[in-house]
């Protein structure tokens, strides 16, 4: 099993990233604010609660996330490995994604980390904005409240996958195209 932790920041091409590597390496692809979006769409108790963070561009708290992310780890078992899109973005998610995969005899086998530069993520999330109706995507301080959540809460889970020699660092500008392949090279040599 092949288990794919999708890092960056936000825009960093995660979710796009995901769509192609799903297929290419036949993975169950976990998206947490894809999983939200859905809950707040059709107005759930999760999503009216997800969803007063998300418009600030706050992370939603640890134990709302660790719960839904375990419940749909544990419906999909029977895939031939998960890409984590979004998960973990804290040091408590981390700890819990590292017991849940023990509990199920499994491991995380990466962390691959798209790497952008900020003003290369604002100008990505402020043009999604113009179309995506999100509204974590509408204003410029609403994104650089999510890329400082990142950097003060996210950005740390560096060290704790390079301790483990589970780290990779990829070049996250470029055409998608690109970006597909360089993260290709990284899992096929796992
Ligand atoms: P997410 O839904 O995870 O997504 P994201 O931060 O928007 O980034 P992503 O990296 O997936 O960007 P994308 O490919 O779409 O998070 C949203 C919110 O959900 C969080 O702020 C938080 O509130 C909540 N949340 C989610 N998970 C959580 C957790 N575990 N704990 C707590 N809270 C959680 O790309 C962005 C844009 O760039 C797109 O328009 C795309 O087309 C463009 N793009 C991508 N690659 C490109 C390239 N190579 N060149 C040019 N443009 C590119």
């Amino acid at each position: 099993m092949k288990n794919i932790v999708l890092f960056g920041p936000p825009g960093a091409g995660k979710g796009t990233q995901a769509e192609f590597l799903k297929t290419k390496f036949n993975l169950f692809h976990i998206s947490t604010g894809d999983v939200f979006r859905f809950n707040i769409k059709n107005s759930t108790p999760l999503g009216l609660l997800a969803k007063s963070f998300m418009d600030k561009g706050d992370l939603v708290p640890d134990e709302v996330t660790i719960n839904m992310l375990n419940e749909v780890v544990r419906n999909n078992l029977d895939s031939n490995g998960f890409i984590f899109d979004g998960f973990p973005r804290t040091n408590n998610q981390a700890e819990a994604l590292d017991k849940l995969m023990a509990e199920n005899d499994s491991t995380i086998s990466a962390m691959i980390a798209l790497e952008v530069d900020d003003e290369v993520l604002i100008s990505r999330l402020l043009e999604r904005g113009k179309t995506s109706g999100r509204v974590d995507d509408s204003t410029k301080d609403i994104i650089q409240n999510r890329i400082s959540e990142y950097y003060k809460k996210t950005a740390i889970l560096k060290n704790f996958y390079t301790k483990k020699n589970r780290y990779f660092g990829v070049n996250g500008e470029g055409s998608v195209k690109v970006i597909t392949d360089r993260l290709s090279s990284v899992i096929e040599s796992l």
